[in-house]
């Protein structure tokens, strides 16, 4: 699955930009660096690839990627290592707010109706979707301010290290304004390409974005319907179990059983851990898939279990942190 690779730390300080110094939105043309795209090599091979195998103009690229900005600070952003990885207790309290679980209840109020039609139609919880969209935008709010053709050429070009992928992305990102006749000057996401309301990158949102309010258009950045019906699509897709329950704190009494590095993917069953001492709460389903997870916080550690649907959460962002405060924040919802 590679619909969402950027990686947890990335994706993380992403967020707590957004989330914390949201106010500091920087302008993608501040931090550009003049050159011409269209000249280099390695741009007119992609520039070829594009025209033979999927119909582009020649001119119009080739316009495009001369006026196209290399931007430092996407450079920047995406080679700084973070300070330090946040632990649970760290990384809860940046999304599990109460201001935004204040904002998430009126969101959830104010879009009910389509809420609950992608509720019925896909399986996932309301809750689930408003908090997806709650943690990724705060409610649409921060969409990212980049150029996306900008960051994705920078990244492409301009980043040997993951030149593959988002180069990948870019061409996704073109067939994706073709398919759906947006100018891509208009196109405006997060420093790594990740676009709208519900940070879709390009390859997603070719993928999974659904027209959810009818009118012909996919539009993750302007039309809350289509967000909505989108981010439950994204999660349908990936395996959401209708009625199914995410994690569930438990009691572990031999450590030894916890594997380091807390895997995402469901590796034992519940029964299974019963049997090995972890005491849980009743009415979970024995047969039922699950990873045992350790999270630490200032006042000790948790373990939880991870059921199906939470690594499904997981395939939206992986990171074990963002699945579980995405499930806190829905519960408070
Ligand atoms: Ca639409």
């Amino acid at each position: 699955m590679k619909t969402r690779t950027e990686n947890f730390l990335q994706r993380t300080v992403q967020i707590i930009l957004f989330g914390l110094v949201s106010a500091v939105s920087t302008s993608s043309c501040a931090f550009a660096t003049q050159q011409n795209y269209a000249q280099r090599e390695d741009v007119k091979v992609f520039i070829n690839e594009m025209v033979e195998q999927h119909g582009f103009d020649r001119v119009y690229l080739e316009k495009k990627f001369a006026s196209a900005k290399r931007l430092d600070n996407v450079l920047e952003s995406i080679a700084k290592p973070a300070e330090k990885e946040l632990n649970w207790g760290q990384y809860r309290p940046i999304f599990v707010t109460e201001k935004r679980t204040n904002k998430g209840k009126k969101f959830i109020e104010q879009h009910k109706v389509t809420l609950q039609r992608a509720e019925k139609e896909y399986g996932v919880p309301v809750e689930i979707i408003a908090a997806i969209i709650g943690v990724e935008s705060y409610y649409g709010k921060h969409t990212g301010r980049y150029t996306v053709f900008d960051s994705l050429t920078t990244l492409g070009f301009d980043y040997p290290k993951r030149s593959k992928f988002f180069k990948s992305e870019l061409k996704q990102f073109l067939l994706l304004s073709k398919e759906e006749n947006i100018d891509i000057e208009t196109m405006t996401g997060s420093y790594a390409g990740a676009m709208g309301m519900p940070q879709f990158i390009s390859s997603s949102y070719r993928r999974y974005a659904v027209d959810f309010d009818g009118d012909g258009k996919r539009d993750l950045w302007n039309s809350i319907d289509d967000v909505i019906g989108s981010v439950a699509n994204y999660f349908s897709e990936h395996g959401w179990v209708k009625g199914g329950e995410v994690a569930s704190q438990v009691t572990v009494t031999d450590t030894s059983i916890v594997k380091p590095g807390n895997p995402q993917k469901p590796y034992t069953t519940l029964a299974q851990l019963r049997a090995q001492g972890v005491k849980m709460k009743q009415g979970l389903d024995g047969k039922e898939e699950a990873t045992l997870l350790k999270l630490e916080t200032s006042r000790g550690d948790e373990y939880w279990v991870g059921l199906k649907n939470f690594y499904v959460i997981t395939r939206y962002n992986h990171s074990e942190l963002y699945a579980m405060a995405v499930f806190h924040l829905s519960e408070k919802l």
